[in-house]
């Protein structure tokens, strides 16, 4: 089977890792890049995270730093959610957890021009996943929309339409809220864009007794450090919605490169909220009982096969 060139545009915090870790273990794909952009983390620590990911595999793939803010808002990142380095602080109080990392992957374009290069080199044949906001991918857009057409499509995690979002008061879904204005020009892109969004990726539950009875006792490095590094971005769960786990929403959007199949998915035209003073980052779809509706531009993700996914994720997880 021909392998499926992908590109991973992440802000790696704990399931951008994990993310990671599926693609790259994935026999479906080829795994191009990793980018980085400023989301959970800045991105200085985003791009040491992903080096870090890629030592513990030894693995070289290139990676590229993109962007450090957003087109138009402030920064926004969550060091309370996926600990203070993004990756659980593993290496807290001077301990090491990480082999020595490759300096030598860090590509010395930017993201936005590591990523055009590699449409260039693959005309149609590449597949983009982000997993973070879509800073990078909107100024690639902006830079050169020629050759970004020659992207076969797009795999965003983000958006919640037709399910609650996850920032307060639950209007947004990060990734969209931390950059909106990003994510509407990605979504008017006219490519074509699959979007997985809260409404599949809060029904992908890890819980923590999970983690611990399949991969807190293996001694290999990967399931020791997703069983470590879940810990706190657990924690958070647990302290703030009484949920003893976390939500595996980046590897499911890896999991829909892999296969596609895990995912039901519909037409629908989607606006993105960008101003709003309580709905900034909304992905809010067309749902007036018109007759003439606008054309669709995103295939929304509605349904997922949660319990194929996770167990298919758990078996990779656990593989040396
Ligand atoms: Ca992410």
């Amino acid at each position: 089977m021909e392998k499926k060139r992908v590109i991973l545009d992440t802000d790696t915090g704990v399931d951008d890792a994990m993310a990671i870790i599926f693609g790259i273990k994935s026999e479906a794909l080829q795994i191009e890049a990793i980018t980085t952009v400023a989301g959970n983390v800045d991105v200085e620590k985003c791009t040491r995270n992903v080096l870090r990911v890629l030592a513990l595999m030894n693995k070289k793939v290139p990676v590229g730093k993109g962007c450090d803010r957003p087109l138009v808002k402030p920064q926004f990142s969550v060091p309370s959610v996926h600990g203070a380095d993004g990756l659980g602080d593993l290496e807290e109080d001077g301990k090491t957890f990480y082999p020595p990392l490759d300096k030598s992957l860090l590509s010395k374009l930017h993201a936005v021009d590591l990523i055009l290069e590699s449409i260039n080199n693959h005309h149609d044949e590449i597949t983009l996943v982000a997993t973070g906001p879509l800073t990078n991918i909107a100024s690639a857009i902006l830079k050169d929309p020629r050759t970004m057409r020659k992207i076969k499509e797009i795999i965003v995690m983000g958006g919640a339409v037709n399910v609650p979002g996850n920032i307060p008061p639950g209007a947004a879904e990060f990734n969209i809220y931390v950059d909106p204005h990003a994510a509407e020009i990605v979504l008017g892109f006219a490519l074509p864009l699959t979007l997985v969004g809260l409404d599949v990726t809060h029904q992908v539950r890890l819980t923590r007794n999970l983690v611990a009875q399949e991969l807190g006792s293996k001694s290999d490095k990967i399931p020791q450090f997703i069983f470590k590094a879940t810990e706190k971005y657990m924690d958070f769960y647990r302290d703030n919605q009484g949920y003893d786990g976390c939500y595996l929403h980046d590897p499911l959007a890896v999991g829909v490169a892999i296969d596609q199949s895990y995912v039901k998915a519909e037409e629908m035209k989607i606006y993105v909220e960008t101003e709003g003073k309580v709905t900034s980052g909304m992905t809010m779809p067309f749902r007036h009982p018109m007759l003439k509706k606008e054309s669709p531009n995103v295939s929304v993700c509605v349904e997922v096969d949660h319990k194929r996914f996770l167990s298919n994720f758990l078996r990779i997880a656990k593989e040396s």
